[in-house]
């Protein structure tokens, strides 16, 4: 099997969603973090775009960290020499050559032209002695030919790795797949990235149709933070990679810690739900599923708990308590999140956000609940 290398890129997607900006001490926690879970590189942020992003860069470099570190940019000489100067060794020259990319952001210029820049900006990367990343941005909506020309001229020049963007999110597994395949096909050897947005919930099933068609690198976030709904998430796909034999995970509890730190340092609640790391992965709650994890950890689970750095949970099932009539106040919770259970004749109980909730009426406004609503037992 392949090895799959993982460029993260918290630090500069990441850095790029709703209302997060990471201080240069989160960036090197962050950063030391993510060495330690084994990821390949570092992808740091514009190092053009201010003191502020060339103070991070700096420092991430003073940590002396083995990952190298990626720095983004525009394909523009001035990006290019910040990227340099900034102490990365590897810059990430992005560029779109679909109409949409020219004439939205590179001024209305032909093809051609755009070809020439990326040609010229990566050979200058080159004479500066840096590793050479080239994304082709919104690459899922560029006609085919026109992705293959413009790697095929990125690599001729000396890049040293390119990445296919589906910036938008806009693909599905099996096309994304397909066009990955043809992509591995007409240009062989070379080191092949992907990255994926996550507007359609595909971003995960993207890399993993990727990488079974020969992409051998993959752009990961911690949480799957950036742009909008984010992109591929790294403790999930870590896991996959080892469920599936292709690398084993290296310090997992780390990814629990990194998970918790990403979202304490970007004000999100703790997501519980989400797979490896979240609060409720590996608790089991149903009589029916505690029973059969007590007799065997894999009965419901298809991570080994152990293996991620995790233990497995078995929370009581909650003893029945009767309360006579509710109703879910709509701000506290949305009634999708209720479930309610008939206890014996007459009486319910109530579990919000999964949980048993102790005194309902802290939670919800007390009303009468029509009896159509309290569906019969689940469990
Ligand atoms: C961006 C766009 C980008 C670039 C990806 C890359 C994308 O925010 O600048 O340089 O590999 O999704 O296309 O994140
Ligand atoms: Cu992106």
């Amino acid at each position: 099997m392949q090895k799959i290398r993982i460029v993260d890129a918290t630090l500069r997607e990441g850095n790029q969603a709703p209302a997060v900006r990471f201080s240069v001490e989160q960036a090197c926690h962050i950063a030391t973090l993510l060495e330690a879970v084994g990821v390949d590189m570092i992808e740091c942020g514009h190092a053009l775009a201010g003191e502020e992003e060339r103070r991070r860069i700096r420092a991430l470099r003073g940590l002396g960290l083995a990952t190298p570190l990626l720095s983004h940019a525009r394909a523009q000489r001035a990006d290019i020499d910040a990227a340099a100067d900034s102490g990365a060794q590897w810059v990430g020259i992005f560029c779109g050559i679909n109409r949409v990319s020219r004439l939205t952001r590179l001024g209305g210029r032909p093809a051609a032209s755009v070809m020439e820049m990326v040609r010229r900006s990566v050979a200058y990367a080159k004479s500066r002695g840096l590793g050479v990343r080239y994304t082709v941005e919104d690459a899922s909506r560029t006609p085919d030919e026109l992705v293959i020309r413009v790697l095929r001229a990125a690599i001729d020049e000396g890049a040293d790795r390119i990445c296919y963007a589906d910036t938008l999110g806009a693909m599905t597994p099996s096309v994304f797949g397909a066009k990955v395949a043809a992509l591995r096909a007409a240009l062989p050897g070379v080191d092949l990235e992907v990255h994926i947005h996550d507007d359609r919930g595909f971003a995960m099933a993207n890399a993993w149709a990727a990488l079974e068609a020969g992409a051998n690198w993959i752009s990961t976030s911690v949480n799957g933070i950036g742009e909008r709904c984010g992109i591929t998430d790294l403790a999930l796909l870590l896991a996959n990679l080892d469920l599936e034999g292709y690398q084993p995970l290296r310090q997992p509890q780390a990814l629990q810690h990194l998970s918790a730190f990403v979202a304490a340092a970007t004000r999100s609640a703790p997501d519980h739900r989400r797979p490896v790391v979240g609060q409720n992965a590996f608790t089991h709650t149903a009589r029916l599923h505690t029973q059969a994890m007590q007799r065997s950890p894999l009965s419901y689970a298809v991570f080994d708990a152990q293996r991620c750095g995790r233990a497995v949970q078995l929370a009581p099932p909650p003893t029945p308590r009767t309360i006579d009539r509710l109703v879910v106040s709509p701000q506290v919770i949305s009634a999708t999140e209720l479930k309610y259970h008939r206890a014996g004749p007459g009486s319910r109980y109530v579990m919000v956000d999964n949980r048993f909730v102790d005194d309902a009426r802290q939670y919800c406004i007390v009303r009468d609940i029509p009896p159509q609503h309290t569906p019969a037992a689940a469990h």
